[in-house]
């Protein structure tokens, strides 16, 4: 908790969440067995389980303009491989991003086993100076590997992408949208980003806990509920076994925090902390791939900025309570354990109520910890000041106070 409250938080993925989710994840829905869906259970004494995740998946389905929710996935990458059994054969091929521009291990990355059982077939950006996609080559692709699913949605990708133009190559090729919006999810939620169902996307998986702001763990969204019977069946039985209760209950309390106006504030407020952090680098000499963003993210070339590795500097700026991480930048040429860039992002420090003015005090606490690296004293002493301007801003969940 002293972490938490004292350092800067700038893990795109992380945030913090409100005391009424975490305190439903540690209700004694945790000692129930609900396999199956609501009204269609294995065991008895489900009145409340049914309850609670009828609720969960009512209001996800609001959120998102979904046609069917399934919220037991334990995490985004199962919901993932849930999605995958459910709709391919043993050598299907899937069409998804590069890991290195941004998409994600389970969009098919060679270390992962799906790789073992399905054809993943990777595209890229076309200029990393933008961010541009090039839509005519993923066609081309397309029509020459004939996927199953087009897979949109990345990790590490501080643009948009054109689903409307990725759902008229899969339309040709008759392949299944399928968006994976686990770090956007909260912006989409808020109305501050587009939704790829407005587009026509059949299937969209997220996990909870980014953006969102609610628990550890996964969804499944179809934009049609034909196809969600498909998706049910392939979380459970086919993939999962029991799901975890109190993590339903805590998605339904924080889906129920998504719905209000207020969130859309906040997910505003992430966008404009986040475009205002870059603009702040990027007139310091900064190095930000794609020169700038559009969402939650920003992925910095560390060696082109300070001629250090994204590992020397999440190592500086973890003495100074800033915690960020190291990440590849695209067609890095260093390794993953030593890649050449940092991504940082805005929705846990917004959580705690920082702004634009904020944006101007950390970038500066960061520059100044980058160039005084090896003075220790240095580092110690904005360390302290690092932990006096975050004690301002309470943490929920945290401080008593909110
Ligand atoms: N670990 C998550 C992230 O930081 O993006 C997704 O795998």
């Amino acid at each position: 908790m002293r972490r938490q409250r004292d350092g800067v938080e700038l893990i795109a993925s992380e945030n913090y969440i409100s005391p009424a989710v975490l305190e439903t994840m540690g209700t004694v829905f945790n000692n129930k067995y609900a396999e199956g869906y609501p009204g269609k259970r294995y065991y008895g004494g489900q009145e409340f389980t049914d309850a609670v995740e009828t609720l969960a998946i009512e209001r996800a389905k609001k959120l998102f303009g979904a046609g069917h929710a399934n919220v037991q996935p334990h995490a985004g990458a199962p919901a993932n491989v849930a999605v995958y059994f459910a709709l391919l054969e043993p050598g299907d091929t899937v069409m998804g991003m590069d890991l290195s521009h941004g998409g994600h291990l389970t969009h098919g990355h060679p270390v992962t086993y799906m790789t073992k059982i399905f054809r993943f077939v990777r595209y890229k950006m076309k200029d990393v100076e933008t961010g541009a996609m090039d839509y005519d080559e993923m066609r081309r692709t397309a029509l020459e590997v004939k996927p199953k699913i087009l897979l949109a949605g990345f990790s590490a990708y501080p643009r948009e992408l054109d689903y409307a133009k990725m759902k008229a190559i899969a339309d040709e090729v008759g392949a299944v949208t399928m968006a994976d919006m686990a770090h956007i999810a909260g912006l989409i939620a808020g109305r501050q980003l587009r939704n790829p169902f407005d587009d026509g996307f059949d299937i969209i998986t997220t996990t909870t806990h980014k953006t969102l702001r609610g628990p550890r763990g996964g969804m499944i969204l179809t934009r049609e509920a034909e196809l969600g019977k498909k998706i049910d069946k392939a979380v459970f039985p086919g993939f999962q076994g029991g799901p975890i209760m109190q993590m339903i209950a805590a998605k339904a309390v924080a889906f129920g925090e998504a719905l209000k106006p207020e969130f859309q504030t906040y997910a505003m407020q992430i966008i404009r902390n986040s475009k205002h952090l870059a603009a702040f680098f990027m007139d310091h000499g900064v190095k930000l791939v794609t020169n700038g963003t559009d969402n939650h993210l920003m992925l910095i070339d560390a060696v082109a900025s300070w001629g250090i590795a994204g590992g020397e500097v999440e190592r500086t700026l973890d003495r100074i309570n800033i915690t960020l991480n190291k990440n590849m930048i695209p067609d890095d040429q260093r390794k993953p354990m030593d890649p050449s860039g940092i991504r940082l992002g805005t929705p846990a420090i917004t959580t705690r109520g920082m702004k634009e003015g904020e944006m101007d005090i950390l970038g500066n606490f960061m520059l100044r910890a980058i160039e005084q690296r090896g003075d220790d004293a240095a580092l110690a002493s904005l360390r302290s000041d690092v932990t006096a301007f975050c004690q301002q801003f309470p943490v929920p969940g945290i401080d008593r106070h909110c």
